[in-house]
């Protein structure tokens, strides 16, 4: 059990201005930007949901700050999840892909929401959904029956899974807990990242950043892209890719800097993995690293942080058990003390 309990978050010594309108005034941190940021965001295809994405995010964090919900505010975390692609061609016919299923992502969503937060589900369309993980396997139609003429149900079989799944999907959506924006390329990912970031930069520590999405360390810049699908009869593919700014220095020194931020480094490679999230926990001034390894990423994973490393297991002796769990309440522990802290140092000034 996560050891506080979260929303007790009475008013707080930060500015938690967050209405619509101051939404809406985030102003252009493009002065502020590293020449590779900005040669990326300047180049990347305009997102195409910008306008409703900026609202439903306002109005999400608006709903979850209010006051007027009893004076406490909800943490709010955005979890990623799912891997971005790279579009070969403007008309995209081939793409890149980033290897992840979502299931993290989509577990850890359950496990925040279950602890009290307010999540912002940023996924790779298409990938692992919360509270879809007992949903059968097998194809849709499967699970359904034709009554009648013109009335259909679910078949008996697969009853019981998928009133568990609606229960805690429509139970999260109705309690303004669980919003969910879908991603497909690095352009559409960065982009919505950053709206995110600098929407819950007023949240001061009561935000928090996942982020266990898998994005792609290259990219075909835009205006170099071809724009029609790439011809076979022209011979051999040769490809410059371009390498992705890293982003997670940008959320921490200007999209919002007080937000928890827990990063994932994923290697193949064991005899890397501890020193590699050691590197970005640094270089990244992440507040927690979270390392895994391919084949053992349900089994186990180690919280790197700069006061030691600590690695939680999924509860062998029971078989549907999760290591988002464990994971989950260990970090919203960490949130608390981070938000105890920041409160402190804020009464101190
Ligand atoms: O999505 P999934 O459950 O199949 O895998 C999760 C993961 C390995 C993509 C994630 O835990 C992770 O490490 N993400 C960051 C990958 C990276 O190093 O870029």
């Amino acid at each position: 059990m996560a050891r506080k309990i979260i929303n007790e978050c009475h008013l707080l010594p930060f500015d938690l201005g967050v209405g619509i309108e101051s939404m809406n005034d985030m102003g252009d941190s493009s002065d502020m930007l590293d020449p590779g940021i900005e040669t990326f965001f300047d180049s990347a295809p305009p997102l195409k949901d910008y306008v409703s994405t900026k609202r439903k995010v306002g109005e999400f964090i608006e709903l979850n700050s209010s006051s007027s919900r009893n004076k406490t505010f909800r943490r709010i975390v955005c979890v990623t999840s799912g891997g971005t692609t790279v579009p070969l061609e403007q008309r995209c016919v081939r793409y890149i892909d980033n290897f992840s299923s979502g299931h993290r992502g989509a577990a850890s969503t359950e496990y925040f929401v279950k602890a009290g937060y307010a999540v912002i589900f940023l996924h790779r369309r298409g990938s692992c959904q919360p509270y879809c993980s007992t949903l059968p396997q097998d194809p849709l139609l499967e699970c359904f029956e034709l009554t009648g003429e013109s009335s259909v149900q679910v078949h008996q079989s697969h009853a019981e899974a998928i009133k568990k799944a609606l229960k805690g999907h429509n139970s999260a959506v109705e309690q303004g807990q669980l919003l969910k924006l879908p991603f497909t390329t690095t352009f559409d990912y960065l982009q919505m990242l950053q709206l995110i970031a600098l929407s819950m930069k007023s949240l001061g520590p009561l935000g928090s950043f996942y982020l266990a999405a898998a994005v792609s360390d290259f990219y075909v810049p835009w205006e170099s892209m071809a724009e029609h699908k790439i011809q076979s009869t022209s011979g051999p593919l040769d490809l410059r890719l371009a390498q992705v700014p890293k982003m997670l220095k940008v959320i921490r020194d200007e999209w919002a800097p007080m937000a928890f931020c827990i990063s994932f480094k994923l290697e193949t490679d064991t005899s890397i993995l501890l020193k590699k999230a050691n590197m970005a926990l640094r270089k990244y001034d992440m507040h927690a690293v979270v390392a895994n390894e391919l084949l053992t990423r349900k089994e186990q994973v180690t919280i790197v942080t700069l006061e030691g490393s600590t690695t939680v297991r999924r509860d062998e002796t029971e078989s549907d058990s999760e290591v988002e769990k464990p994971l989950v309440e260990l970090l919203v522990d960490m949130h608390s003390d981070y938000i105890e802290e920041s409160m402190r140092i804020a009464c101190e000034k």
